[in-house]
């Protein structure tokens, strides 16, 4: 196991590579070229700045996390060979400079949604959590309007000015996609890139959707046990693989992580893991790594990890406001340190004991 931070590279990040350095047992980054719209073709130039930035400061590019999906391709529209090519580019290009792991997610439109991106906490310190009550039937539009405008210039990925902009022209080329036809056109989409990444040494690793379940009307198809086995199935090859996020997947109680965990030996090539408190029915907010402060086994988790032989790369995930910090929703250093070092020692304590 490779224990990694994200990192959103200097132009964006507060957290510096000195910084990331420090954390014990972290070996490196996983980060990508997050100002280049879904679509555009990597410059070799950019990636080759952030490959001498890592190494100037000792650490290693541990996997992109993402090359976004444009959504010609998640749509299926009439364009969406040319983004695929493009696609392919990139990841060669990236495989040029020795990556071999690609994050991605196929969320129609936004990436994660939470309602509320800085929610107080008894302690002091804020979290991100989510009220599913607060979106339904609303105008994605107007609400997130309002929630910038209560967070202050926090964003979200998909949350940007440019895709707001367009908003209705994006759900315009959702109109006629249900579960089934967007779980197509991934598989078409699988069926283009994954011979090329077997071709270059990549593994594709998909993110499970965040929330598990439709917000805005927008179908999800990466929500629990089975929609994980029916991708994997799919595409036969050691370069499918996903992503184990427990916090996405934990976020829906009838989720049972650890179980999930195990179910996917040999598929899991990259882990996110955090917390998560159940409030209610589609309530939830983000909590500390530690297993009492939210609800899921930690311990099992990282033992369901163990227990499959899991030798890929992982991060804690999102962590909470704490000291004052402020960050990247979810992303300041302090909280997702404590989080490494919770997992580590899990991890350390289980090892031991074998
Ligand atoms: C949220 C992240 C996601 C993830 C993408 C993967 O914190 O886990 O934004 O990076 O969904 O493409």
């Amino acid at each position: 196991m490779k224990m990694s931070l994200r990192w959103f590279t200097s132009h964006f990040d507060k957290v510096t590579l000195p910084e990331i350095r420090q954390i014990p047992g972290v070996e490196g980054v996983v980060t990508a070229l997050t100002d280049l719209p879904a679509g555009q073709v990597w410059p070799k130039l950019r990636i080759r700045q952030m490959m001498d930035d890592l190494k100037q400061h000792g650490l290693n590019l541990l996997a992109i996390e993402s090359v976004n999906v444009h959504d010609s391709i998640k749509a299926g529209t009439e364009d969406r060979d040319f983004y695929i090519e493009r696609y392919i580019e990139t990841l060669k290009m990236l495989s040029e400079f020795g990556v071999d792991l690609v994050c991605y997610n196929f969320m129609p439109i936004f990436d994660w949604t939470r309602t509320d991106l800085a929610k107080p906490r008894e302690d002091g310190s804020t979290v991100l959590s989510y009220d599913h009550s607060l979106l339904s039937d609303s105008d994605p539009n107007q609400i997130i309007e309002e929630m910038r405008k209560k967070q202050n210039d926090y964003i979200l990925p998909g949350w940007e000015k440019e895709r707001l902009d367009r908003l209705q022209q994006l759900f315009a080329i959702y109109e006629n996609i249900d579960e089934n036809k967007l779980y197509e056109n991934l598989v078409y989409f699988l069926n283009a890139v994954i011979p090329e990444c077997e071709a270059v040494g990549i593994r594709m690793a998909i993110h499970p959707d965040d929330p598990p379940w439709p917000v805005f009307g927008l179908p999800r198809i990466v929500k629990n046990a089975s929609d994980l086995k029916k991708i994997i199935e799919a595409v036969d090859s050691p370069s499918n693989c996903v992503t184990l996020c427990t916090g996405s997947l934990g976020s829906d109680p009838r989720n049972d992580v650890p179980s999930i965990i195990r179910s996917l030996k040999g598929k899991i090539a990259f882990a996110h893991v955090r917390n998560v408190k159940h409030v209610s029915e589609g309530v939830f907010e983000e909590s500390a790594h530690y297993q009492k402060d939210g609800s899921l086994n930690m311990y099992e988790i990282m033992k369901a990890f163990v227990d499959i032989g899991f030798d890929g790369v992982m991060r804690p995930d999102h962590g909470r406001a704490i000291w004052e910090e402020t960050s990247v929703a979810g992303y300041g250093l302090y909280d997702r340190a404590l989080g490494s070092q919770y997992l580590f020692g899990l991890y350390d304590a289980i090892m031991e004991g074998r």
